[in-house]
């Protein structure tokens, strides 16, 4: 009985890791350098990513079909959330513009 239950906890946080870790989210700040729209596409200078162990670099993202190509423009300071795809593929899934203070 007890056996029993202790197997149905940690399965539990086994699966509850599992979940976590394939949408976890990560936010970071850059500078836009340039954008494909047609592969959706852009290559962002980045401050250093703790959560992702990511130090400061120059790399493509793939954006989101959530995220609006409209309002992205080159030269912007942005802050964005990043997500890593089953493919291990880097996704922004969100995208916005710093306002200045
Ligand atoms: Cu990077």
């Amino acid at each position: 009985m007890r056996t029993k239950l202790i197997i149905a906890v940690m399965l539990n946080i086994l699966l509850m890791f599992g979940v976590a870790n394939a949408t976890e989210q990560h936010a970071a700040k850059g500078v836009v350098n340039s954008l494909d729209e047609s592969a959706r596409l852009i290559s962002i200078t980045h401050e250093p990513v703790k959560t992702m162990g990511m130090p400061a670099m120059t790399m493509d993202f793939l954006l989101a079909d959530s995220v609006e190509l409209g309002s992205i423009k080159v030269g912007e300071a942005v802050n964005f959330t990043v997500i890593i795809d089953s493919k291990g593929r880097f996704v922004i899934t969100k995208f916005g513009q710093i306002k200045e203070p």
